[in-house]
């Protein structure tokens, strides 16, 4: 199937390309008038309530275009950390973008339980219906930041089904298998191709 991605995050779209390529499905972004969606997110709700809000937007920004019929996919996610009470969780986008990463192991400076996840919903509009998927990743908080690869919070979150690196220190590949998006997209991709019984 064709999926259009409306996300202004072009790694979350490199990152759904390979994870669904193998599962048969091409991903291309969602672009209306040559530019990705810029979604207004719900600030005090929880991550499902916003990727919603954003499959809504998204429909009616395609309404009445060539794209009306097209497969939509959308996502939010966050990281949640346990010390925190859960923060930044659905302001992970934002917290990202004013204290950072750095803000962040500060928060973190004095805490010895570190344990953390990423959580992703994605949400996919398919003929008038829109299923919903949930991916977590369980991991903690690294002392320090380490590699420069993938995006966001990953020089700073080792994942627990890995082997001690950070996600910012593993290729797209290795993060993808074990990753909240990976998850969620083959959850989400299960729920439109049912495997055979
Ligand atoms: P769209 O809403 O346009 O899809 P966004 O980047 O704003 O893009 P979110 O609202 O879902 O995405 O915010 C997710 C936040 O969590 C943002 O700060 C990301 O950098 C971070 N994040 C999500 N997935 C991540 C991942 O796989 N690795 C590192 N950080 C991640």
């Amino acid at each position: 199937m064709r999926i259009l991605f409306a996300t202004g995050n072009e790694h979350k779209i490199s990152e759904a390309a390979a994870i669904l390529a193998p599962l048969g499905h091409e991903v291309e972004p969602l672009l209306i008038q040559g530019k990705p969606p810029d979604f207004i997110e719900p600030q005090a709700e929880g991550i499902v309530e916003v990727a919603l809000s954003k499959i809504e937007q998204a429909r009616e920004l395609v309404m009445g275009t060539k794209l009306e019929d097209s497969i939509i996919l959308v996502e939010d996610s966050g990281l949640f950390i346990d010390a925190l009470g859960g923060f930044p969780g659905p302001y992970s986008s934002y917290v990202e973008s004013t204290i950072g990463l750095s803000g962040i192991l500060q928060l973190m400076s004095a805490e010895s339980e570190r344990g953390a996840e990423f959580r992703a919903i994605t949400a996919i509009s398919i003929e008038g219906n829109t299923v919903t998927a949930t991916g977590i990743c369980r991991g903690k908080i690294s002392e320090q930041f380490s590699g420069d690869m993938g995006f966001g919070y990953d020089p700073i979150f080792i994942p627990e089904d890995g082997d001690g690196r950070t996600c910012g220190e593993m290729s797209s590949f290795d993060k993808s298998s074990i990753s909240h998006r990976g998850r969620a997209l083959k959850a989400v991709s299960e729920l439109l191709n049912p495997p055979s019984k």
